[in-house]
């Protein structure tokens, strides 16, 4: 029998842009769409007036901050721990408040990158000097798995910004299975997630009219082309954003306009695409009260409060083991 070899990659980027091309349908994943580029592009996005997201919650943190700062202190103090922090605009509405309540505890943001937790740590000194700040480089699994040995203090894990929304059902189970296996009795889980709502006001977000999202969306195009040596020509596709209110499921999709061959060289690969035919590239969950129980339930999780804005079209919730 004929085996045939498959191809090894250089990296796990090469692997999942050729797998994601070369099955039926195809798609991309998100998390690449965070280079460079795409993170100006988010900074913009969380700009833009159709996304709500940001604003919202924003709002929520700014209006529950002493509710949520009782929730989360402790007689021995606690270890806040951002997983995704970015540039912790939001997060230092709860700092500021905690620094002001004189709770004792340290502060430590999660982050892959060193270049963010060094910009976030600079401007953390500036702003709000006196917190005490411990940056944790790595992926998310691999500092959770450090960090469980932490057990003199509480620890508060926050997941700000709807990124559990970025996850498939299947792969937002298995993050939060990781998330409760590192914490103990006592510890507890903050998480924001957006609601289900008007689906135009959804869509509308994730097509803005100045068509930023299209080109965060497109950028991952770009990144294949300058990474792996491709041609995709960016005006021959275009972005189009879904939303189905009965599973609360938004999704992007990169559609080719033309039956048309990429070469992608670094992957030694031609890609076909028929006219019309798409690329999935996103999802945003959209969720309610009862999808959060369910999947609460699925984890080892139990939710314990809430908070909203006043039209529940965002909501942050704590969970316990
Ligand atoms: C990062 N994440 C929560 C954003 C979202 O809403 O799904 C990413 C995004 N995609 C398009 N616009 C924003």
């Amino acid at each position: 029998m004929n085996k045939i070899k498959p191809p090894e990659f250089d990296t796990q980027f090469a692997a999942d842009i050729f797998h994601g091309l070369t099955t039926y349908p195809k798609s991309l994943s998100s998390k690449y769409f965070y280079d460079k580029r795409g993170d100006e592009l988010f900074q913009q996005i969380m700009h833009l007036p159709e996304y709500y997201l940001t604003g919202k919650e924003f709002s929520i943190l700014q209006e529950y901050k002493e509710q949520i700062g009782l929730a989360f202190t402790s007689d021995k103090g606690f270890d806040l721990i951002e997983l995704g922090a970015g540039d912790g605009k939001k997060t230092k509405i709860l700092l500021r408040h905690f620094l002001e309540e004189k709770f004792s505890f340290r502060y430590l943001p999660v982050d892959i990158s060193d270049n963010v937790l060094l910009q976030l740590s600079a401007s953390l000194k500036e702003e709000l000097p006196g917190i005490a700040v411990e940056p944790q480089q790595g992926m998310y699994r691999e500092v959770l798995d450090r960090l469980t040995d932490y057990k003199e203090r509480k620890k508060v894990i926050l997941f700000l910004g709807s990124n559990i929304g970025n996850l498939s059902q299947e792969e937002a189970v298995s993050f939060l299975k990781k998330i409760s296996s590192s914490m103990s009795s006592e510890d507890l889980f903050f998480m924001g997630a957006d609601q289900k709502k008007n689906p135009q006001k959804v869509l509308d977000a994730y097509n803005d009219k100045t068509g930023v999202t299209a080109a965060f969306n497109k950028n991952l195009l770009t990144r294949i082309n300058r990474e792996l040596d491709a041609n995709f020509d960016l005006d021959a596709f275009l972005h189009w954003p879904v939303y189905d209110p009965e599973t609360g499921m938004a999704k992007s999709f990169l559609v080719s306009k033309k039956a048309q061959t990429v070469q992608i060289n670094s992957l030694n690969l031609e890609v076909e695409f028929a006219a019309w035919e798409s690329i999935h590239t996103e999802i945003s969950q959209k969720y309610d009260d009862t999808s959060i129980a369910w999947l609460a339930e699925e984890s080892g999780l139990k939710m314990i409060r809430s908070f909203s804005d006043s039209e529940n079209n965002f909501k942050n919730y704590i969970f316990q083991k």
